[in-house]
């Protein structure tokens, strides 16, 4: 088990294990809940079984919460990209 570094994130909605890099390392991507704060995904790069500080990244989304994240190449350019959703207030 490995422990994340917590920075400024009072808790994690969801956790993605993907290779960011392209160095055959999963990297972990999270979802986070800021309790008022700006919405947010953090990103954690594999250094070969220890993790590099968190790297937290702001979403333009009405809302704190961001309830979830999925990757994969959406833009067909070769590079793995990020999509964040967040729970809706109404439907
Ligand atoms: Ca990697
Ligand atoms: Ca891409």
């Amino acid at each position: 088990m490995v422990a994340l570094p917590r920075v400024g994130i009072c808790w994690t909605h969801t956790i993605l294990a993907v290779d960011l890099t392209g160095d055959g390392r999963p990297d972990i991507v999270t979802a986070d809940y800021t309790d008022g704060g700006t919405p947010s995904v953090s990103v954690l790069l594999n250094q070969g079984g220890s993790f590099n500080g968190r790297t937290t990244y702001a979403l333009a989304m009405a809302s704190d919460e961001t309830e979830g994240v999925t990757a994969g190449d959406f833009d067909l350019d070769g590079d793995v990209d990020l999509a964040a959703w967040r729970e809706a207030s109404s439907c």
